[in-house]
């Protein structure tokens, strides 16, 4: 059984409802949520001109390769009616890995963990909340420790 961190990301639409949605079809398609954090309201991060995010992560277990769970989480955000325009453009729906158990991948498009999780407030403030004391594959650290190093 493997063990994924998966955040989930909306901000425009009804953000709320695309959540909801992604969480239900993460569920139907072989990974099963078995914690959720708080969804917080965050500030755009990077490209700054656009509309405020809702962010949350959830933790999932399953039997699916790191591979698949990607290939289903793409195919969830196109179901909610994502349409990828440019990098970092606003997104209904926007499924990113975190972490896949402690392994490492450096794909074309398949990089895990996740590269800029480490500067990303919106990522490791949720992720406090269901597993602060997992530790980052690749620096050693546990979210904890790195949302206090980004604070
Ligand atoms: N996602 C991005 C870029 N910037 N900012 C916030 N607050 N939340 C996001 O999910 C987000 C972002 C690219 O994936
Ligand atoms: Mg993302
Ligand atoms: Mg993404």
């Amino acid at each position: 059984m493997n063990t994924v961190y998966i955040s989930f990301g909306s901000n425009i639409g009804y953000r709320e409802k695309a959540i909801e949605d992604a969480l239900y079809l993460i569920n139907q398609n072989g990974m099963k949520i078995t914690r959720m954090s708080n969804i917080f309201e965050t500030e755009p991060y990077g490209y700054t001109k656009q509309p405020i995010f809702l962010n949350g992560v959830v933790e999932v277990e399953t039997e699916l390769s790191c591979r698949n769970v990607l290939e289903r989480l793409l195919y969830i955000e196109k179901k909610i009616g994502r349409v990828r325009k440019f990098k970092w453009s606003p997104r209904i729906i926007d499924l990113d890995i975190i972490f896949f158990n402690d392994a490492l991948y450096n794909e074309e498009d398949l990089k895990v963990p996740h590269p800029d999780m480490q500067n990303r407030d919106f990522v490791l403030k949720p992720l406090c909340d269901i597993c602060p004391d997992f530790i980052h594959p690749v620096f050693k650290k546990t979210i904890k420790e790195l949302l206090d190093d980004l604070k």
